[in-house]
């Protein structure tokens, strides 16, 4: 079949499938793209040739920044639990620089997205083309190099004859849980327009069975004997959980061996809030429940989390506890030293499950107190009534009950993962691998493209809205519905008290002018941003007390169109951080109050362990 590289690509993209426990979906399920000179004539031409939004064909999106194509390819991916994923098209330079965060951010969370950033000439004899780097060291490095290091695969197709190959690597990648993440495919400009005969099988259907590893016995036999000797075992539930489907198998094990479950970031909703196994978040943004189990949890069974600085307090959380490492990725589960039990979650817990053994008793009854005090803690903290960022949380929570709640910078997710009561996995979508401003509406975007039935809250504070609003634009244009809560407190909430507490004096945390002295201590800026979101298509309602705020998110839910809900909030309100996060303080300095919190910094040093 004589087709372009392009034209063959798109052929092929569109029969592609993932299955899973039988049930089979389409594994892209459509293509964003801004067109430039790098994608026009090739990809831009295949798409349109092949009648984007009609029949069978690929469905074409117009994103306004290619990374937040990247995000909202996530957000689709993680609500589909990585069974299915958007490819992204972009020009060469620039547009495929802007890439590079969003694959980031996707690789971290390892979660698949296919990016086909477009690249200078193969054959090079009209170089350098606009937008061209020029390496003088080396004719074949161009900008697209810059997303290998964030890519689980990368291959940049220069002659048409690599195609093929290189297509079935990258799906394989894609639906491997265990290597999933960004997935590129460079495509210089001149390759793409380029005519091939391609054999007819290419372009056959093709099912990927995403797999679903099961324990080898001698790991499991050592998984079980740990176990049966923990008196005090905690699970800790990360995204891995999630996307294996393992909720209920998670809350059967949980309440047949009495084990207490906390949860990551990536995790949060594995159990229902107010399930008595349930302790909630784990961490530095965790609750006092679970991190009073955790500092004396003599097993801690980390299943499908990847133990970052955030869950485990740095280092200092988990007083002198053992791990076994349920993962479906090898890497992960050696982590902390622990016992490997490479496998897939679901199947995992259904062989540990074949156990009689229990925790201690008490201990499962000190978990249930201990999750119960936090519970009423939230209750404090949700009833007060000043218009306070948790507050604010509150009345979302309640009006957000069977909706998902999007979010990723910011002071937000802390104050989410402590305090937001969470029924499903699907209703909390923090993207906290890559904690990426600007993630929150384009993320939401997918989020909600992957489930229209489904409320879908954005919250947004202003330093991220400033940086990545103009999806909106997107959102509006494809008549897909999002209520977007825009929490404005005029810069930079945490940023500005971690600058504090580390002694750098709250610089360059705040939104202010010029002041006389020179420094950036002036007044608010004479900034409107829910007249700049009504300006990008959305309608806005803006909420000046508790009341206000109820009877908007009411009018925002009823509405079909995406509306921005405007709030100003006061500081304060919640409980803070339950355990400690090491950023690095001033070793020398001329200030008293960084010479203090160094003096903190180097205590807390000390209760710092290897994990070995
Ligand atoms: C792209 C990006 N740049 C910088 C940061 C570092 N950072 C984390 S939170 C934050 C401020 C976020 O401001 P805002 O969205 O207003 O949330 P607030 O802290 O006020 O709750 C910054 C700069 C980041 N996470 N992502
Ligand atoms: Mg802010």
């Amino acid at each position: 079949m004589r087709l372009t590289v392009a034209q063959a690509l798109v052929r092929f993209l569109a029969n592609q499938w993932a299955e899973r426990d039988g049930v089979e979906q389409r594994l892209i399920a459509g293509v964003f793209g801004i067109f430039g000179h790098g994608n026009v004539a090739g990809v831009g031409q295949a798409l349109a040739e092949q009648g984007a939004g009609t029949g069978d064909a690929l469905p074409y999106y117009l994103a306004r920044n290619e990374q937040a194509m990247v995000h909202t390819a996530v957000g689709y991916a993680r609500t589909r639990d990585r069974l299915s994923t958007f490819a992204c098209t972009t020009s060469i330079g620039p547009g495929a620089t802007n890439l590079v965060t969003g694959a980031a951010l996707a690789t971290i969370n390892r979660l698949p997205v296919l990016l086909l950033p477009g690249d200078v000439f193969a054959t090079r004899v009209a170089g350098p083309v606009l937008q061209e780097l020029e390496d003088p060291g080396s004719y074949d490095v161009t900008v697209n190099d810059t997303l290998r290091p964030v890519s689980r695969f990368f291959d940049r197709i220069d002659r048409p004859e690599q195609l093929p190959s290189a297509l079935l690597a990258a799906m394989r990648v894609l639906t491997d849980p265990a290597e999933t993440g960004a997935v590129t495919l460079a495509l210089p400009q001149d390759v793409q327009a380029e005519a091939y005969d391609w054999p007819e099988e290419l372009f056959a259907r093709r099912v990927w069975h995403v797999a679903r590893p099961v324990p080898e016995p001698a790991a499991l036999a050592r998984a079980l004997e740990l176990i049966r000797g923990s008196h005090r075992p905690l699970i800790v539930a990360g995204g891995g959980v999630a996307y294996s489907r393992a909720c209920a198998e998670l809350l059967r094990f949980a309440e047949n061996h009495g084990v207490p479950v906390a949860e990551t970031q990536a995790g949060k909703g594995a159990l229902p809030y107010d399930h008595p196994c349930a302790v909630g978040a784990v961490g530095h943004t965790g609750t006092a429940a679970a991190n009073a189990l955790a500092r004396e949890a003599d097993l801690v069974i980390g299943i499908g989390t990847r133990y970052s600085d955030f869950t485990t307090a740095s280092r200092t959380l988990f007083g002198r506890a053992r791990f076994l490492n349920v993962n479906v990725t090898a890497f992960d589960a050696a982590k902390n030293s622990g016992a490997m039990l490479v496998a897939d979650a679901r199947e995992a817990l259904l062989a540990l499950d074949r156990t009689d053994w229990r925790a201690d008793p008490e201990w499962t009854r000190q978990a249930a107190a201990l999750a119960a005090g936090w519970q009423a803690e939230i209750s404090r903290t949700y009833a007060g009534t000043e218009l306070t960022q948790p507050v604010v949380l509150g009345i979302l929570n309640e009006i957000a009950e069977d909706g998902v709640v999007v979010n990723a910078a910011g002071s937000m997710p802390g104050d989410l993962h402590r305090l937001w009561r969470t029924r499903d996995p699907k209703g909390y979508h923090v993207e906290y691998g890559y904690s990426c401003m600007g993630y929150e509406i384009a993320g939401g975007l997918g989020v909600k493209l992957a489930d229209p039935e489904r409320e879908v809250f954005v919250l947004v504070g202003d330093g991220s809205y400033l940086m990545m609003a103009q999806e909106i634009a997107t959102a509006v244009q494809e008549g897909v519905k999002l209520v977007i809560v825009l929490v404005d407190n005029h810069g930079f909430a945490s940023i500005g008290d971690l600058s504090e507490s580390v002694g750098a004096l709250r610089l360059g945390t705040a939104y202010r002018m010029r002041g006389p002295e020179g420094e950036l201590d002036g007044d608010r800026l004479p900034v409107d941003l829910a007249a700049n979101a009504a300006s990008l298509g959305a309608d806005v309602l803006r909420a000046g007390d508790p009341e206000a705020l109820r009877a908007a998110l009411a009018k925002a839910v009823a509405s079909a169109h995406t509306t921005v809900v405007y709030v100003e909030t006061v500081p304060g309100g919640g409980p803070g951080a339950q355990a400690w996060w090491d950023v690095p303080i001033a070793e020398v300095s001329e200030l008293a109050r960084t010479r203090a919190a160094r003096e903190h910094y180097d205590e807390a040093k000390r209760d710092q362990r290897p994990y070995l």
